[in-house]
């Protein structure tokens, strides 16, 4: 008899057909995000879960009394209560390495854009106000290149940045890490600073960090006051690594120049956040990974997750062990 798998979300038909291969599974076709009460009624035979984003806790354990393998399709795993999970012995996985450079593009899509103004004066020629005049001061834009930019988790998208920033735009790379990263300061000259000095000399910060207790609001309203007001804030980590009303402050207060986000402390963020009022802050609904490429990549690897713990040759991106 194949091991039972619940599947969340919708996923490409070749790997329904691999997953099919070694297991039974069941999914949700709802057009919304399936609610969490239908979700708990639904865990009871089940062995593996394959989902992303979803609280995985004591409650949801409890109903899932066969529960061995949840593989999420991200590689950022704040949805798991990981003692909880070691408590059940259901092992928890991620999808690492395929979406480094997608996350990559994305970041520097966000810090073009802030300093180019993309966005702002894109809608500007579509409104049909882009006037005749005798300079495009009114146009101006920030350099980018040979700037200096401060990577906060110098993890493997980190490197990533580190890479465009440094080979593609002559960047003078920083970064604050929990360790020290010698290859990334061997390969692409990072200098490693503590938080207030990458804070203080960087054109454009960029958060990575995962989110956990200790990088919960680690941005807020000191940190923005260390900035420089010529400077950018990106974040494509995760919306409650900064604490979003100083954002807000720091920007009214104009001790920052711009932002550029990706994740929200609220996805997704409210019409009335006024964060989207701002034409010096750009917003994307958390595509960091969303590309069909790298999408496939990722619901693939998370299949190969549950498949290789439920086939009992062990999970390939265990995060709970
Ligand atoms: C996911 C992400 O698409 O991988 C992550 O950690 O944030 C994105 O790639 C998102 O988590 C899906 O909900």
């Amino acid at each position: 008899m194949k091991p039972k798998v619940y599947v969340t979300m919708p996923i490409p038909e070749d790997v329904r057909h691999y997953m099919t291969e070694h297991c039974e599974i069941r999914q949700w076709t709802g057009e919304k995000p399936i609610p969490r009460e239908t979700l708990l009624q639904e865990l009871n035979d089940i062995e593996g879960l394959y989902t992303s984003g979803g609280s995985i806790d004591e409650e949801l354990l409890n109903h899932a009394p066969h529960l061995k393998v949840v593989s999420n399709v991200s590689v950022g795993y704040n949805n798991f209560d990981v003692d909880a999970m070691k408590k059940h012995n259901v092992i928890g996985t991620n999808t690492p390495y395929v979406l480094d450079e997608t996350v990559a593009d994305l970041t520097f899509a966000l810090i073009l854009g802030t300093a180019r103004r993309i966005p702002e004066l894109d809608r500007l020629v579509k409104d049909g106000n882009w006037k005749p005049s005798k300079d495009d001061q009114e146009y101006f834009g920030i350099d980018v290149h040979s700037s200096t930019i401060g990577i906060i988790g110098m993890g493997r998208i980190g490197e990533a940045i580190a890479g465009r920033a440094k080979f593609g735009f002559n960047m003078d790379v920083l970064y604050y890490n929990r360790n020290r990263k010698p290859e990334a300061e061997e390969t692409f000259g990072a200098e490693y600073n503590d938080l207030e000095s990458l804070l203080k000399k960087s054109d454009y910060v960029v958060l990575l960090t995962p989110l956990t207790p200790e990088t919960h609001h680690l941005i807020g309203e000191k940190e923005f006051k260390l900035m420089k007001k010529s400077a950018f804030f990106i974040n494509v980590s995760r919306g409650q690594t900064v604490d979003e009303q100083a954002l807000i402050q720091a920007l009214q207060n104009k001790e920052i120049y711009g932002a550029g986000l990706d994740v929200f402390q609220k996805e997704p963020v409210e019409k009335d956040n006024p964060l989207l009022k701002m034409s010096n802050v750009v917003t994307v609904p958390h595509i960091g990974s969303a590309t069909a490429q790298t999408r496939e990549a990722m619901t693939m690897r998370a299949a190969e997750n549950v498949v290789a713990v439920l086939t009992g040759k062990g999970p390939i991106d265990p995060v709970t062990e």
